[in-house]
């Protein structure tokens, strides 16, 4: 079997999360991704939120699984020449530099395409053009400005931020589909061409369901959200809906047994309308099935409130596990809230490659997120990240071809710094 991307080349001028994630994920089917890291330093993650004194931590190794590292100081002229090799080897740059930062380096996008038509060049910026496009951006920013955080909590208090990272993370999935598309659309037309991504537009869209009912604001209240049930009247923009379901089925968040000392037992259950009568025979509600006030979805609305008191009056009698395998046999939606404990021990995770195992020079072993993404004909296999510079020099021998005096040339210029020496971890 071969890997999907095998022989495109990843020219990764990536840090800390958004892009990392994008270049890991291309790496994972196949891709040459080449780490361009800053003499010394590298990404910055690499020393950020240290657990293991002298070895890079968990921020880096899982976003950078599956690449080379090579150091380069792109501001000094030999390692400008060096980049501008690079540029003409490589299929692909992707960079989510701060804005101009890449122009300021000396390699805007009309002198990178006189170097290689054929380059794609990928970016993430946190806004797209327009009044804030000058600005940095992290992970919350973009949840806050790109319509996550007015949606997320609950109505009577703080904006919040949500624990997954679709500003970064997010963002980085959408420019890796932009970098496949583009790879794609040039086997036709032969030619490179620029691909960005906003964060503030991945969030959104990864939010379009608000916007959604925004849009529906304008035509009533809100009925599928507590507080319609609750007579609180709606305000001009989208509120802040706790755990009512986002869709069409109403659904919260609700109690199981030992509720009391575990912050973790709690079920999500959805009340589908299909199989509403299945719901009230397993809560001991048969009366409901064909009472006007609760038989029909329309008629519930008002009511969610009282309905899901009563689902939790059950689902307290249970562990979360247990009433799972209760609703699941009468194919009701439920789902028990997992801890990052319980996910990293969760054996089928571990079966499918999506929580891997991986061995580190300088850590040992630590658990990651392996390929999310399955492909039957080109299986990912995850590999350790590159510790700084570690492959600088067999990239610039096997990449670009240098001699053994071109590279000690280029070492005696201080574009980079000697690739480290790789023992096991004792
Ligand atoms: N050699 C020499 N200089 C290098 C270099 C290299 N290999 N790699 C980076 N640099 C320099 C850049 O040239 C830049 O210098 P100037 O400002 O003098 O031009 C400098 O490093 C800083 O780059 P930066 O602005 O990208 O980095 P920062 O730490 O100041 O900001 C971040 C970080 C993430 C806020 C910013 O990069 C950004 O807004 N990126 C776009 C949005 C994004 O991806 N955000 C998510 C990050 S993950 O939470």
């Amino acid at each position: 079997m071969t890997q999907a991307l095998k022989g495109v080349r990843i020219l990764d001028f990536t840090h800390v999360q958004s892009g990392p994630t994008c270049t890991q994920l291309l790496a994972w089917f196949g891709a040459d991704v080449i780490k361009v890291e800053r003499p010394g330093v590298g990404d910055i993650t690499r020393g950020q939120l240290i657990d293991v004194p002298n070895a890079d931590s968990l921020y880096f190794t899982m976003l950078n699984h599956n690449k080379r590292s090579i150091t380069l100081d792109t501001k000094n002229p030999k390692g400008k020449e060096v980049l501008t090799a690079l540029i003409k080897k490589c299929d692909v740059l992707v960079e989510n530099f701060g804005p101009g930062v890449l122009d300021r380096m000396g390699f805007p996008w009309e002198t990178i395409q006189k170097i290689n038509p054929k380059l794609i060049v990928a970016s993430i910026k946190g806004f797209g053009p327009g009044p804030y496009e000058d600005c940095k951006v992290y992970e919350n920013v973009a949840q806050c400005t790109g319509g996550s955080a007015s949606t997320t909590g609950f109505r009577d208090g703080l904006p919040l931020v949500t624990g997954a990272q679709i500003g970064d993370s997010g963002t980085g999935l959408h420019l890796a589909l932009g970098i496949v598309t583009a790879l794609y659309h040039r086997t036709h037309s032969g030619v490179g061409q620029r691909v960005t991504v906003a964060m503030q537009d991945g969030v959104l869209n990864l939010a379009r369901v608000k916007l959604r009912d925004q849009q529906r604001l304008a035509h009533g209240p809100l009925k599928e959200y507590s507080q319609f049930g609750e007579g609180i009247p709606f305000g001009d923009a989208v509120p802040r809906a706790g755990n009512d379901s986002g869709g069409g089925q109403p659904g919260r968040i609700l109690k199981c047994k030992g509720w009391e000392t575990d912050p973790n037992a709690y079920l999500y259950f959805i009340t589908q309308a299909p199989v509403w009568e299945k719901i009230c025979d397993v809560i001991g509600e048969p009366g409901w099935k064909t009472h006007p006030d609760y038989a029909k979805p329309p008629a519930r609305l008002s009511r969610l409130n009282e309905i899901f008191a009563r689902i939790e009056q059950w689902t307290m009698t249970k562990t979360k596990f247990e009433a799972m395998d209760i609703l699941n046999k009468d194919d009701i939606p439920c789902g028990p809230i997992l801890s990052m404990k319980e996910l990293a021990e969760d054996q089928s995770l571990r079966a499918t490659g999506t929580v891997v195992e991986v061995d580190h020079p300088k850590r040992g072993k630590y658990l990651s997120v392996g390929n999310p993404i399955k492909l039957s004909a080109s299986p990912s296999d995850v590999k350790r990240s590159p510790l700084l510079g570690e492959h600088t020099d067999e990239i610039l021998k096997q990449v670009l071809e240098f001699n053994d005096s071109q590279v000690a040339e280029i070492h005696a210029s201080g574009a980079l710094t000697p690739p480290p020496k790789v023992q096991a971890a004792e």
